[in-house]
């Protein structure tokens, strides 16, 4: 983070952000797929839920050796794609696809057409189970695996996605688990080459814009949000979330501890806070929390339809 001299930390807004920054060489490419994909379901009559997951690297030098990353695996965003009602999914992913932790050493899997599964017997009807659901996104064209590596990749593919998305209006659900970094190095403050060894590394960082906002405003008006919020605190995790809400005024927040990310959420709205817990029976047979967060968010979802028709939104 940079320090300015009054104490205050500098945040560079989102147009600047994109104004001085380099997408992935992907994108134009992406944004084709996006295109037909999302045309196509939404002349089908149907919705489209965009999942983002995973981390994203923030990279020290322009010449990228060296990255900082964060612990996300993705799994939330792979394992809340599996379940039913999800029908059309734009999934943008950091790292993996499967919906097993890279961390419980469960796959090792490639986001396209995995030919070899190393699985550990553990997982074995897991397993079998993601790939099931998978060839039947394969079959009936109802996914879209798009990938991310750094926080700059990440905005610009949420920004192209989301403007795409945007012909849906209330019939499309924003998924944002992707953990995305909060601190970045400006381009044009980045090293070109390798940080040489020699003495100890200082770095100073600027935070990432806050892109929420502008989302909210102007690039989904009308499209039914859900972000996360994760804390090591208890004590923040709750106000965060509600700040989350009034600052950016989307609909759901759903807040996660880090130790408990997988047990246990609440989500929250701007009137009302709403607990999602895995029973012990439940944890004992591996059931996911997503099973009960996914349900849940389409429920509201249609509410949400229902609501803008009469509203006209
Ligand atoms: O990717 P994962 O399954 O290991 O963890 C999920 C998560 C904690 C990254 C997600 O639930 C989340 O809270 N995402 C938002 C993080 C944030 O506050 O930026």
């Amino acid at each position: 983070m940079t320090l300015l001299d009054n104490g205050t930390s500098e945040i560079i807004n989102p147009d600047t952000y994109f104004q001085t920054h380099t997408p992935s060489r992907t994108l134009i490419e992406d944004e084709i797929r996006v295109k037909e994909f999302v045309n196509k379901h939404h002349e089908a009559g149907r919705k489209i839920v965009l999942v983002t997951s995973g981390g994203t690297t923030v990279p020290l030098e322009n010449n990228t050796v060296r990255f900082i990353d964060n612990f996300s695996a993705g799994t939330r965003g792979a394992t809340s794609a599996e379940y039913p009602f999800i029908i059309s999914v734009v999934w943008i992913c950091g790292y993996i696809w499967g919906g097993i932790n890279k961390s419980e050493g469960g796959i090792n899997s490639s986001p396209y057409d995995p030919y070899l599964l190393l699985v550990n017997s553990k997982y074995a009807s897991k397993m079998k189970f993601v790939l099931e659901k998978y060839q039947e996104f394969k079959k009936n064209e109802t996914l879209l695996l798009l990938n991310f590596v750094t926080v700059t990749d990440y905005l610009f593919l949420l920004r192209s996605v989301t403007n795409i998305m945007s012909v849906l209006k209330e019939n499309a659900m924003y998924y944002l688990a992707a953990a995305v970094s909060d601190f970045f190095i400006p381009a044009q403050k980045m090293s070109q080459h390798k940080i040489q060894s020699d003495g100890g590394l200082t770095l100073t960082m600027d935070q990432v814009p806050k892109f929420l906002k502008p989302m909210v405003t102007n690039w989904v008006p009308g499209g039914f949000i859900v972000s996360f919020k994760l804390e090591t605190d208890p004590a923040l995790l709750v106000d965060k979330s509600r700040l989350a809400l009034m600052r950016y005024g989307h609909q759901i927040v759903i807040a996660n501890l880090l130790t408990t990310r997988k047990r246990e959420v609440v989500l929250i709205t701007q009137d009302s806070e709403f607990q999602i817990k895995l029973t012990e029976d439940e944890i004992a047979e591996d059931k996911e929390i997503e099973s009960k967060i996914i349900p849940e968010l389409v429920k509201r979802h249609y509410e949400w339809i229902r609501n803008a028709s009469h509203t006209g939104l």
